[in-house]
């Protein structure tokens, strides 16, 4: 599988589809966008909008919206369709309807021969990721959930606001379901080099608060806002740039397990290694012992919520 022509079908042009989408084109990221959604006038609606930024944009991009048939010579197929929560329901609730709907889209796109990569960001979607591998039959290294990207850019952006310090120099990471059971990886945190743990010590500053925050910071801006859309759509860039210019970037996406942090058969976020060919390989990253009974009990909640679902 090669990177072909660096055309990209999103599918789903909602708040996140076309978030994402701006993101794509701000950083001069591909070619060629196709936003395919059921809501067909709402597709046209936003690639016409789209389209009136790319005079601004660091290279020429077309933008339009358009069938599955444009899913056949696709690079990247991104999935954001589908339900989202509302204030006070949790990601898992969306399981059933959500997973209904992707079973249809994604056996619409390898009807039309698709043999690129699947990048899914609809919740709960690490186990829309394990259905879009399933129903997909694909190498699972090229089906990838957007994982814990999002929640560990909002934990070092809370870490920089709290220690004064650049968020590209903190080293922290969110792994586990991207969820109510995802757990901080303090144990291997650094920010400027220095272990996170006695730097908080020093400061006086309360990690276990400031991962609460983290936690809740979806919650709180959906009560606001009724969707979060812009840290996500940044987020499915990011891990973008690292498959077309075969970054081998480490990116904490949903990659499925194999033996990998001693668990099996699970999509989970896990630091991974993301290139043109997908996910090239699980960073298995040490954790001390509060971390790995977090980490079980993520994979069992969402082993446990899947069977639940089928
Ligand atoms: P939205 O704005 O309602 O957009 C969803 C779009 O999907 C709509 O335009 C629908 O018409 C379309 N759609 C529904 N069914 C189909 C179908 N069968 N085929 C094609 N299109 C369809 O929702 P929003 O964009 O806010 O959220 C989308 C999903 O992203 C939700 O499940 C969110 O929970 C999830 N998010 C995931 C995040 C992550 O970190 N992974 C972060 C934020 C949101």
């Amino acid at each position: 599988m090669a990177i072909k022509n660096n055309r990209i079908v999103i599918i789903g042009a909602g708040a996140v589809g076309c978030s994402y989408a701006y993101a794509l084109l701000q950083q001069g990221l591909t070619r060629e966008i196709v936003l395919i959604d059921v809501n067909e006038e709402k597709a046209a609606g936003e690639a016409g909008d789209l389209r009136d930024a790319v005079p601004f944009a660091p290279v020429p991009v077309t933008i339009r919206s358009g069938g599955y048939e444009n899913c056949r010579d696709a690079d990247l197929v991104v999935i954001t369709a589908g339900l989202a929560q509302k204030p006070g329901e949790t990601r898992l609730d969306l399981l059933a309807k959500n997973t209904n709907i992707f079973e249809t889209i994604v056996t619409e796109v390898m009807a039309r021969g698709f043999d690129g990569i699947f990048l899914a960001a609809t919740n709960p979607v690490d186990i829309l990721t394990d259905v879009t591998q399933r129903v997909s039959g694909l190498p699972e290294k090229r089906v990838i959930g957007s994982g814990t990207v999002l929640d560990s850019a909002r934990l070092q952006s809370a870490l920089s606001a709290c220690f004064h310090i650049d968020s590209r120099d903190i080293h922290a990471w969110v792994i586990g379901e991207h969820g109510d059971t995802s757990l901080p990886v303090w144990s291997s945190a650094v920010a400027g080099m220095k272990d996170i743990r006695t730097m908080a010590a020093e400061e006086g500053q309360q990690l276990d608060s400031i991962f609460q925050q983290v936690q809740s910071a979806a919650y709180d801006i959906i009560q606001q806002k009724g969707a979060t859309h812009f840290g996500i759509g940044m987020s499915l860039a990011r891990i973008t740039r690292a498959i077309l210019q075969d970054e081998r970037a480490v990116l904490p996406v949903s990659a499925r397990l194999n033996g990998e942090f001693g668990e099996n058969d699970t999509y989970i976020g896990v630091p991974a290694e993301i290139g043109r060919h997908g996910i090239h390989r699980v960073i298995e990253i040490p954790l001390d012992e509060t971390e790995k009974k977090q980490f079980a009990h993520s994979v069992r909640t969402l082993k446990e919520t899947r069977e639940g679902g089928r």
